[in-house]
């Protein structure tokens, strides 16, 4: 097992493949994780629900697995991805059950505080996909109370039309009324345009006075998240903007939320791999789950995301760095570095002397040979990783990861950063997101610089952390 990538603070299974985060749920007072997985191999395959619990959303222990494939039943090919919910006091999944390549949503529910599953004998509880819409795809699932009733969102993808959410209404979770699509892939007034294909995995929630709806867009490869932002009433939805939820290719993606006990809505999702189907079949074990992440809107209406304050229970040794100018067009190595760190750096507001681009390197081995730039680009308006030197190994993607990042008048870059050996999550100024992974092939690829180009950069203040494993000894 390739022990040298394999993240040591984010959720894996022991061993072989996982995607996405499925039943999600807080149940007296211990945190609940399934996940898709194949417990065959570190590739997709017949889908299983794998399990595991937390005290605390960050340390988990295995369980075993949780829903298996039945031999002549709807979910016979695969359990697919789906959600929790609680219905008279008893926890309730609803999952999509693969057969013939087809999706049907199954329920399983629980009388022993989700130590074990029972499949409802009457699955599939919706036979057949909405009638009058030529699709192409249909399934996952986003279920909620509402008044006295249940509304669903299944996910799906009209041909020549693109993706779509269908909503459902029940009463009691078992027979389900269609009501049509709540939203179909359109471009919206500000001109950005949803992706035309498949919506995977729909997240539905109020946010603020607003609602947000996240989709998967399953564009073949690489997959990205989307989010729109919109109001909901009397059963629509008006969605006034759609962005990407998070800028790196497949780096997360099916990402599911719930609302703890607290009453606060954490979102978690899955981080795939960037390698050859080669390298990781050979390293035994694909995919891990993100840092939970908790979203609000800042004064002017933007979604702003954040990792879960739990994390930091995480923390160990700490290295500080006071105020600094990093001079143009150099680097500057800092006396912390490792394979498992968190790393804040503020920097001051941009003038006219400020490099065109500056940030962080990680993974930085001492000659430079492999590092990882986490770069902002003051004229382009962008944040990037920059993976092109990341890893000596040919079988992994090196391309750049990024998206736009416009500060505010007087606004300095603010940088959050996790590394996890493989797994990279990037913060920026709260409203920009970077998942991806680095498969760094030298052990002295631990580095962490500063650095500057095209002018000098005033670094406010650092803070980083070597971060603990989440696994006991
Ligand atoms: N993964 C599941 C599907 C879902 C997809 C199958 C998203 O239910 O659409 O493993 O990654």
């Amino acid at each position: 097992m390739d022990l040298f990538h394999r993240p040591v603070y984010h959720f894996l299974p022991p061993a072989n493949w996982m995607n996405d985060p499925n039943g999600l749920i807080q149940w007296k007072g211990t945190y609940h994780l399934f996940y898709q997985h194949n417990p065959y191999e570190a590739q997709w395959g017949p889908m299983h629900w794998g399990h595991a619990v937390s005290p605390d959303l960050i340390h988990w222990q295995h369980k075993p697995i949780a829903l298996a494939p039945t031999p002549g039943g709807p979910d016979q090919d695969g359990c697919w991805s789906g959600v929790a919910v609680v219905k008279d006091g008893v926890p309730v999944m609803v999952y999509s059950g693969n057969r013939d390549s087809k999706q049907r949503a199954c329920l399983a529910f629980s009388r022993d505080d989700l130590e074990t599953l029972q499949k409802y004998p009457g699955n599939p509880v919706i036979p057949d996909s909405p009638a009058g819409y030529d699709l192409l795809e249909y399934r996952d699932h986003c279920v909620w109370r509402e008044g006295d009733a249940w509304y669903q969102l299944m996910g799906a993808w009209i041909k020549d039309v693109g993706g779509a959410v269908f909503l459902y209404h029940s009463d009691e979770l078992v027979h389900w009324k269609e009501l049509g699509p709540l939203l179909v892939g359109s471009s919206l007034a500000d001109g950005s345009s949803p992706a035309a294909e498949m919506w995977e995995c729909p997240d539905f929630f109020s946010l603020g006075e607003q609602h947000m709806l996240v989709v998967s867009v399953n564009t073949g490869a690489p997959y990205f998240t989307g989010y729109f932002l919109g109001t909901y009433q009397d059963r629509h939805f008006i969605p006034k903007l759609f962005r990407k939820l998070d800028y790196g290719d497949s780096g997360f993606y099916a990402p599911q939320s719930f609302v703890n006990e607290a009453g606060e809505r954490i979102q978690l999702g899955w981080v795939g791999e960037a390698r050859s189907l080669q390298a990781q079949l050979e390293s035994g074990w694909a995919g891990a789950q993100s840092l939970p992440r908790v979203f609000s809107l800042d004064a002017q209406g933007r979604l702003e995301i954040q990792p879960y304050r739990g994390i930091d229970i995480l923390r160990g040794e700490n290295y500080c760095l006071p105020k600094m100018t990093v001079l143009p067009d150099s680097s500057q190595a800092l006396d912390i570095g490792g394979h498992a760190l968190e790393v804040q750096a503020e920097f001051a507001p941009a003038d006219r002397h400020t490099a065109v681009e500056y940030g962080v390197k990680i993974c930085c081995s001492p000659d430079g040979e492999e590092e990882t730039t986490i770069c902002f680009n003051r004229e382009l308006h962008r944040i990037e990783v920059v993976r092109q030197n990341s890893s000596l190994d040919k079988r992994v993607s090196r391309q750049t990861q990024g998206g736009p990042l416009e500060l505010d008048e007087g606004e300095g870059l603010s940088l959050r950063v996790y590394i996890d050996h493989s797994v990279i999550e990037v913060f920026a100024n709260r409203r920009a997101v970077i998942t991806c992974r680095v498969y760094p092939t030298r052990a002295d690829s631990r580095g962490v610089r500063l650095f500057a180009s095209g002018g000098n950069a005033v670094l406010k203040w650092l803070n980083a952390w070597r971060l603990n494993k989440i696994w006991p000894d």
